[in-house]
């Protein structure tokens, strides 16, 4: 099988875009807590660069972990959470590329789990759906996942595992770019909530998020081998799920209890139901259609 020298790509152009097109709609601020990190993984042969901003009154924070050097292994880590007044989509791209395999992620993260919350569906997806069509061919759905990972999907979710190459490269490339800008044009059009109540849900429903990925985040392991475990975790809670630690006072075990082990413990699996939904779990006009677990 023919495999993509490494070093001829690199997601730094993903993030150059992203971050350029949202200075064009947002004023972007350095983030106050974080400074811009560029470190070597503890072998020295693999550079971690971070970047992050927030952007009043819309963006609680962007930011991006990049991962690149000569281990023949490239990561990119974008993401993009609105401020609890917005019920905006989480953006989400997760990377993770070999000159063999590349694993993607690419998708708009429902604040609400949409295979019950139709409202919410239509409201941010409905107008999507034809965008994510032009792509899920190209990106063939990955096959089974985590299945609590499902409920943050939303009906344009790009999931997918190829063999890597230039062509698919740039096909990423443009979905990234598109689903992007996408995102953007709903921050744009994005009204400020007055309820306190929802204004409430919403922070918690990021904070259940948050509280997700950085516990369970398919990422971690690498991370810890790459950086150790303590800069593992404090780039996990600080900076890539920063909030985890601010917008709630849940914990894991007050979101997921099936986590839940007899010492009152995490459950250190992944998964506690196992993996499923071996095709796309949604039709074309976004209906989910999954069986679920079992
Ligand atoms: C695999 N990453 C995966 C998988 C998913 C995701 C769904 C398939 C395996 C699984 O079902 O868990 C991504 N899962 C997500 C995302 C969400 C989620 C984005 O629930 C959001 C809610 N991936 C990274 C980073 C690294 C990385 C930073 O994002 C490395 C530093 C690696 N992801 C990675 C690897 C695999 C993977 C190596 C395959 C190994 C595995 O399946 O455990």
């Amino acid at each position: 099988m023919a495999s993509l020298d490494l070093s001829s790509f690199s997601y730094h152009k993903f993030v150059e875009f992203a971050f350029q097109e949202a200075k064009l709609r947002a004023d972007l601020i350095p983030f106050p807590s974080h400074l811009p990190y560029k470190f070597r993984s503890k072998d020295n042969n693999i550079m971690l660069h971070t970047l992050s901003f927030h952007a009043p009154p819309k963006i609680r924070l962007i930011r991006s972990l990049t991962v690149e050097g000569n281990s023949g292994m490239q990561v990119l880590d974008f993401a993009v959470f609105p401020e609890p007044e917005f019920d905006l989509p989480i953006f989400c791209a997760n990377f993770f590329a070999t000159a063999n395999l590349s694993i993607v992620v690419l998708d708009l993260n429902p604040l609400y789990d949409v295979t019950i919350d139709t409202a919410y569906k239509h409201k941010y997806y409905r107008e999507l759906l034809p965008l994510g069509q032009k792509y899920f061919e190209l990106l063939p759905w990955g096959g089974n996942i985590t299945s609590e990972s499902l409920r943050f999907f939303s009906p344009i979710v790009i999931w997918s595992r190829f063999s890597s190459s230039q062509f698919k490269y740039g096909v990423l490339y443009s979905a990234f770019m598109e689903y992007f800008k996408a995102w953007l044009v709903l921050m744009e059009q994005a009204v400020k909530e007055t309820s306190a109540f929802q204004i409430c849900r919403n922070c918690d429903a990021q904070h259940k998020y948050l509280t997700w990925r950085a516990e369970k985040d398919p990422g971690h392991p690498i991370l810890k081998k790459l950086v150790g475990e303590n800069l593992a975790k404090e780039l996990l809670r600080d900076f890539l799920f920063h909030g985890v630690g601010s917008l709630g006072t849940k914990t894991f075990l007050d979101y997921f209890p099936e986590y839940n082990c007899a010492d009152g413990t995490v459950n250190r699996k992944r998964s506690v139901m196992g993996k499923s939904y071996e095709t796309r779990p949604w039709d074309t006009n976004g209906e989910f259609i999954g069986n679920g677990p079992g």
